[in-house]
Parts: structure tokens; sequence; C-alpha cells
């Protein structure tokens, strides 16, 4: 085969009369310019060579092509722009395959929607999920894909982001063929047979037709998710416009749709978050440590927090030991883990066979001695320093010297526990959210002594586990719930200064949080910050404002939701506000002679982002945090903070 070269990216080789051009753009394979432009001299020799018969386009290494180049997003576009690119190649009148040898994201995608026949390696992702990124595709996926899969499929992949199976989007009609093991000679066999007088040219298909009620649910339900962010509606109109307009309208309408919404605020957070993510769980130094070998984990504690534990581990593909003081509770453990495992089952999220898997590959015992099979044990039990500490201790007696331990605690020291044990530079602390089998956030807190390659290999196991795992020093309440005390200390202010609980929640979901602080106080329960309150007040600083109105409610029984009052009244369940509540509010004041004020809005969310951003900047000072996004990730996946503002330190900086 005669090598060719067309940019740094893109190379050829001429087989049989067929052109196979290779991308190479590591690490994904993105549409940068250099990739645009090679394309397009690829095309230029194929279409002047009569040698040429048909072209196979593919990727080097794991990715067909991941997309669009995200980095290029905020500079100015560089010709070819890839709508140019991938007309050319939908019209080329030689046949055009492409060859899914991985990810086919995004404009990868519809790149692979422009060839004439399309063929995929069965792990190949295969998927358009630019409103993940605040955008709607911007070169022709709305107007293409319902043409191939009809509009309610087009819908519910691209404005619900989903990304499919290569197997699935054979079912879809997406792709022509799925290869186990021989993707390029499949591709070529097939492109050698083709007509190119009669080629599929995906755009000259029409889009077919759909009963108007499948569409306006499939419509609904993708809206429903969307909770308020414009790409996902923008996606339903455009793929909706596909099915009664001219391809070249509908280009021409998805393109300046696309071009608005990439230079919104929205997606400029979007992609905030998408890089913060990748960079989230680096840390300096640590490429080089390798961690330690996890297949065994022991969960001490198997109540709430550590059968979710239990579950996203046995997700990961551990072997799992849950340890209880008794074998009732032993049991009771197994059957908690065992009902988590059937709810997934029942949404579908498992199969039956998945869930015996599973169940194969977890015991349950009151019999600490097993532990010594165990390559990390997580405590996960009463938050109390005492029965910690001691559990360690114990624990020191029973694993092996190489074994890991780590704790569970939210509040506590993880410092004082790992420092009573034999050997602190095992010991970090993984800080789960509940429930932890569902919530992505993890914090790995790096104690004092905690050596590097047992951070390393906590890291590891987070990401196996399939979890957002960022690093924090040691601090009360690591990073998210040091911010959320801040942002609960300011809330408090606020209202002894003249808000009223219902309209800073009310300010802050319009801001985009799914439920405003009060709210939340009261599904968590006021009962847990009052008993640390009651313990820290012995040494609380006198001269630091104090609020006494949630101690106040505390005082009057009022816990929360579950004691069907809090900061509001619940009646049949519903959040309502409480003329009671208003009452001591405003006795509070009176007795400080604080004559209250009235607060906008936009005055409550600057407030409370100020207090986010002001604790953020000290966790970062302190080096407790490693980076900005880092604090942005955590309010966003642990407290609610909407995604589409990119996080506290990320919004204040657009302000
Ligand atoms: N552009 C630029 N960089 C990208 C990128 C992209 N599209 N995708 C990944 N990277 C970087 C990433 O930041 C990281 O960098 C490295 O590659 C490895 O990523 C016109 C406009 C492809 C499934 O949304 O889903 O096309 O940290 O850790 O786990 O309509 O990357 O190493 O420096 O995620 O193997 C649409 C986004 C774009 C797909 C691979 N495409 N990428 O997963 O690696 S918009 C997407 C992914 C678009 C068109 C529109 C995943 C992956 P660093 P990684 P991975």
């Amino acid at each position: 085969m005669s090598a060719l070269r067309f940019s740094d990216t893109i190379s050829a080789a001429l087989a049989d009369g067929i052109l196979v051009v290779t991308i190479d753009n590591a690490p994904v394979n993105a549409l940068s310019a250099d990739v645009r432009a090679g394309l397009m001299a690829a095309l230029d020799h194929a279409e002047k060579d009569g040698g040429v018969k048909s072209i196979v386009l593919t990727g080097a290494g794991n990715s067909f092509i991941g997309g669009a180049d995200i980095k290029e997003f905020g500079k100015p576009p560089v010709e070819p722009h890839l709508p140019d690119v991938i007309a050319r190649i939908e019209a080329f009148a030689k046949p055009v395959a492409a060859s899914i040898n991985g990810a086919a994201l995004g404009g990868g995608l519809e790149v692979a929607l422009a060839c004439h026949r399309r063929h995929a390696v069965p792990s190949a992702k295969i998927g358009l999920p630019e409103v993940k990124l605040g955008i709607v595709p911007g070169a022709g996926g709305t107007q293409r894909l319902p043409r191939l899969i009809g509009v309610s499929a087009a819908i519910d992949m691209i404005a619900g982001a989903r990304i499919i199976s290569a197997s699935e989007a054979l079912k879809l009609g997406i792709v022509d063929g799925v290869s186990e093991s021989a993707l390029l000679a499949d591709a070529m066999a097939d492109i050698k047979g083709l007509d190119a007088s009669s080629l599929r040219r995906t755009g000259a298909l029409s889009v077919p037709a759909a009963p108007i009620e499948t569409i306006e649910k499939t419509a609904a339900d993708a809206l429903r998710k969307a909770r308020g962010q414009n790409a996902p509606t923008e996606a339903v109109r455009l793929v909706c416009l596909a099915a009664t307009t001219p391809l070249a309208e509908g280009l021409a309408e998805e393109r300046r749709t696309f071009i608005m919404l990439r230079d919104s605020e929205e997606a400029a957070a979007l992609r905030h978050v998408f890089f913060a993510e990748r960079a989230a769980g680096k840390v300096d130094g640590l490429e080089a440590v390798t961690p330690r070998r996890i297949e065994t984990v022991g969960i001490v504690g198997t109540g709430l927090m550590g059968s979710g534990i239990a579950v996203s581990a046995l997700n990961g593909g551990y072997r799992i030991i849950g340890v209880e003081q008794n074998i009732e509770a032993a049991e009771k453990g197994r059957e908690r883990i065992a009902g988590l495992l059937d709810k997934a089952v029942q949404s579908g999220r498992l199969d039956t066979a998945g869930r015996e898997d599973r169940l194969g590959r977890l015991s349950v015992t009151a019999d600490m001695q097993q532990l010594a099979q165990a390559d990390i044990v997580i405590e996960a039990v009463f938050d109390d320093l005492t029965v910690k500490t001691e559990l360690f201790q114990r624990l020191d007696t029973i694993i092996r010297a190489d074994a890991i331990l780590a704790t569970n605690t939210s509040y506590l020291d993880p410092d004082v526990i790992a420092a009573a044990t034999a050997r602190p530079e095992r010991v970090v602390g993984l800080h789960f959210f509940s429930p932890a089998h569902i919530m992505r956030l993890l914090e790995v807190v790096d104690c004092k002594e905690t050596a590097p390659d047992v951070l390393a290999s906590a890291l590891a196991f987070a990401k196996r586990l399939g979890k957002l795992p960022i690093v924090s020093g040691v601090t009360e309440g690591f990073i998210g719930n040091r911010i959320f005390s801040a942002y609960r200390r300011e809330a408090e202010y606020m209202v002894e200064d003249g808000a009223l609980p219902q309209e800073i929640d009310a300010a802050l979901e319009a801001y985009g949080f799914p439920m405003g602080p009060f709210a939340v106080f009261d599904m968590a329960g006021l009962e847990i910050a009052w008993a640390r309150r009651k313990r820290q007040a012995a040494t609380r600083d006198p001269s630091e404002r104090y609020v006494v109105i949630a101690d106040r409610l505390c005082e009057a029984g009022r816990f929360g939701q579950k004691t069907g009052r809090g900061w509001y009244a619940y009646p049949e369940g519903k959040r309502t506000v409480d003329p009671e509540v208003t009452g001591m509010i405003e006795a509070a004041r009176a007795k400080k002679g604080i004559v209250p004020k009235r607060f906008t809005a936009e005055e409550i969310v600057a407030g409370l982002l100020k207090a986010m951003v002001d604790e953020g900047d000290a966790l970062l000072s302190e080096g407790i945090a490693a980076r900005a996004s880092d604090i942005d990730l955590v309010m966003i996946n642990g407290y609610g903070f909407p995604s589409s503002k990119g996080g506290p330190m990320f919004a204040a900086g657009r302000r």
C-alpha cells in the first residue's frame, strides 16, 4: 500500500483502488483545523486520482472521531469549516465509507452520517451529546440523523445526549454493519461493491413519517429532563424542522442556532465543567506512582452509607466483604444491598444476570477476621471519633500490612484517626455522598500522613467505581461541607437581616438550584447541624455573629420534613410558609434590634455566591482544594449548584 500524507493528522494508503484515510489526532481524533484541512486535501486527491475508486475513513487509536475540537470554541473559526467538509463528503462522486473504530461523537458522528456506508466495532460509542456542552449539533446532526432513524429516535438521542452502542446503532439504522474482528476489511468489502451512480446520500433521504403523538411524547420527555436549559429545547425544534424543511434550509437554521448557543454563557459554563471533570483527580507527581492492587474490598458497617458503598464497589467489579457487629445485622446488610440491586433491575439499569454476578461477589459476616483477605477496608460506622479510632486500631491487628484503611467520615478529623493507628500512612479519607451508589461525587481526603501510593490507589479505586474523585486536604467538612456551612451561615444572616426563607429559596431556585437552602435544610433535618452547633458552643468565638433562629426551631421540635415542621410547615407533605416561623424570625430580629431590610433576588444570589466563593478562596489559599474548578465540581455534583452556571468559582468570575 502506498502511503500518502495530507496534513499533520491525516494520512492515507491506497489498497485495491480504495483510499484508506486515517485520522490521527491524539487523544480522541478531535476535528481540529488540521484534521479538517487534511480531509479536504485527501478528497482533492481522491477526486483527481483515477486509481482511487472509493474512500474509507477511519481513526487511529480507540476513537473514530471524538467530536469537534472543544478547545477551539473560544477562538475565531478557521476554514475549512466542518459543515463544508461534511457536505463535500456527502456529495462526493465516489463512494465514501466510515470505518468506526471507536467513539464517533458529535462532529465525529456527523462526519459518519455524511458517508455513504457506516461500519462500527462493537465497543464504539455513538452519539450527538452536544447539549451537554450547552450547544446543538452544528454540522448536520439534527438534519441527517432523523432522515436515518426518524424524528422520535433522533430527539431521544440528541436532546437527551444519549450515547448508544454499535448494536443499538445497527438496530436503529445508523450503521450498516458491526464488525467483531475485521472492521476495515468489512468496510472495504462493502464499499467495493457499491455503484457510484446510486449512492445513498443521507441528506437526500426524506424523514420517515411518525405519529405526531409519539413525537410530542418524546419531545416532552426530553424537555422535562432539560430543566430549563436552552440547548435541548433548540435540539427538539431543529429535529422536528428536518421533517418539514429542505436540507439546505434546515442546515442553515441549525448552523445559526449552533453559533448562537456556542457563544452563550450556558455553553461557556458547560465547557468549563467538561474540562474541569478531566482535570479533577489529577495530582502533580502522582502519575509516576503505581497504585496498589485492589480486588477485595472490606466494608465495616452496611447501613445506609455502607450498603450504598458496597453496591458502588460491586458495580466496579470488586469482591466485597461486608462486616457487622453480629450475624443478624450482617444479614440485614445483605438484604439492604440486595434491595438496592433489585431497584436497579426494576429501573432497567441492571439485568438479572448482573444482579446475580454482584451478589455472587458479596459475602457478609460478623467475623472481622475475614478482613485479612481485604486489599482495602472502608469504615462506614457511626460518625463518632472514639468508635472509628477503636475500629481502626482493631483492624490494624487483622488486615495485611499493605492493605489500605479508608474512613468515610464527613466531619471528624481523619488525621486524628490515622494518628491512633499503627500505620497512619495507609489511612485515607473516602467521603461518599448519600446515596453512595448513585452520587458520582467522592471526596478523596489526602491526610497528613497518607502515602502517595495510597492516594493513587484511592483515586484509581474511585475511577473504577465510576465516581468523580475530588482530592481534598484535611479541614472540617472538607471542601463541600465547609462551603455548604458558609452558604448556610450567610443564608441565616440574610434571614436575620430581613429576607424570608421562602424569598431566599425562590431566588436560588430561579437561579437554577433544584431546591433553595431552607428547603434543603428541612429535607436533611435540622437536628444534625443543631447537635454540631451545641458541640461547638463552648469553643465558639463570642465575637462571631450567631443566629439563634435555627436553634429556636429545634427547641420547638421543628426538625424539618420528618417532623412535619421546620423552616416550613408540611401539611400533606407540601412545603408551606408557616406564619409561626415568620413570627420567630421577627422576634429574633427585634431581640437584636435589627430593622429588617428588603433583599432583591439578585442581592440574595450575589450574597450567597459571595459566601461560597470567599470560602472557596480560603480553601485554595489553605491548600485544601487543588484548583478552583474542583470546587465548582463539588458544588455542582454534591449540592445542586446548576452546571449551566459552571459552579460558584466560575460564575463569580463571569459576573
Ligand atoms: N475536543 C477537545 N478535547 C477533547 C475532546 C474534544 N471533543 N474530547 C476529549 N478531549 C480531551 C479531554 O479534555 C482530555 O484531555 C482527553 O481528550 C481525553 O479525554 C460540530 C460542535 C471521546 C468518549 O462531547 O466524551 O462535536 O485531560 O478523559 O475517557 O456538532 O473524551 O487528557 O488534557 O474524556 O477516553 C462533541 C467529548 C463535541 C465528546 C473519550 N463531542 N469527549 O473518553 O478520554 S462538540 C463530545 C468525550 C461537537 C459538532 C459539535 C470523551 C471520549 P486531557 P477523556 P476518554
